[in-house]
C-alpha cells in the first residue's frame, strides 16, 4: 500500500517510517514533489489534522495520512498544546519555545506533562482517526541532542533520560507517535487482509 505522509517535519517522517511494516510504503510530500504549508488554522488536534489530510487527499486522491502533535503541560492548563510548533512565535524555533516553557514552568511544583498525537488517515474518501499519548515530566535543563523540538526537557514515565537521550528505537518504546502509529499500521494491515 502507498500512503503520502503530508507533512514537512522530516524528523516525524523518520520516526514513523522505522515503526512501519514493509508492506506500507510511506511518500514525504517533498517526494510527491508537493511543495505546501498547510494552514492548521484550528484550536484542536483532531482538527488540524483532518484539514493537513483532507488538504493533500484532495490535491491527489493518492490514500494519504498526517499527524499533529501538542505537548500538554498541567499546570499550564494544557498548553503550549495545539500551539506547540508556534508557542514563542512565528519563526517555530525550538530552542525559543523551550525557553519560554521552562520561563513559564520555573515557579510550578507541578512539572507533569504529557505528549499527545493525532492521526488522520484517508483511504476512499473514508477519514479515521487515531490517538497516541505519552505521560512524562518536564525538567528544567535541557539533556541529550537527538530527536527534536521538546525532546531535550520530556522524560517519559517509565524512563530516566530524556526523549533526546534516547535513539529512534528506545523513543518508540514510549512516544505518543509510536503509540498512534501502531494504531494505524494495525489499521493498514487489516484493511490489505480483508482485499
Ligand atoms: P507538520 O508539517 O506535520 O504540521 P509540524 O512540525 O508543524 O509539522 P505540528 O504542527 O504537529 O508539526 O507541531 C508540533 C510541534 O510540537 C513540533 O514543531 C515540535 O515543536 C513539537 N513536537 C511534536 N512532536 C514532538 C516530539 O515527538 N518530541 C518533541 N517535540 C515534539
Amino acid at each position: 500500500m502507498k500512503l503520502i505522509f503530508a507533512t514537512n517535519n522530516q524528523h516525524k517522517v523518520d520516526e514513523i517510517r522505522a515503526l512501519l511494516t514493509d508492506s506500507i510504503h510511506v511518500i514525504t510530500l517533498k517526494e510527491a514533489g508537493i511543495e505546501i504549508d498547510i494552514p492548521e488554522p484550528y484550536d484542536s488536534m483532531e482538527e488540524n489534522a483532518s484539514v493537513k489530510s483532507k488538504t493533500i487527499y484532495k490535491m491527489t486522491g493518492t490514500p494519504c495520512f498526517s499527524e499533529d502533535t501538542g505537548l500538554e503541560v498541567t499546570a499550564l492548563q494544557g498548553e503550549p498544546g495545539v500551539k506547540s510548533a508556534r508557542y514563542a512565535g512565528e519563526n517555530r524555533s525550538f530552542d525559543a519555545n523551550i525557553e519560554k516553557l521552562l520561563s513559564n514552568l520555573a515557579d510550578k511544583p507541578d512539572k507533569t506533562a504529557r505528549f499527545r498525537t493525532v492521526i488522520s488517515v484517508i483511504i476512499n474518501d473514508h477519514e479515521t482517526a487515531f490517538e497516541g499519548i505519552c505521560t512524562g515530566r518536564i525538567i528544567d535543563t535541557r539533556r541529550g541532542d537527538n530527536g527534536f523540538g521538546y525532546d531535550p526537557v520530556f522524560i517519559p514515565d517509565g524512563s530516566n533520560k530524556t526523549f533526546a537521550e534516547m535513539s529512534l528505537a528506545e523513543k518508540a518504546r514510549y512516544s505518543h507517535r509510536a503509540r498512534a502509529t501502531a494504531k494505524l499500521v494495525a489499521f493498514l494491515n487489516k484493511l490489505e487482509t480483508n482485499h
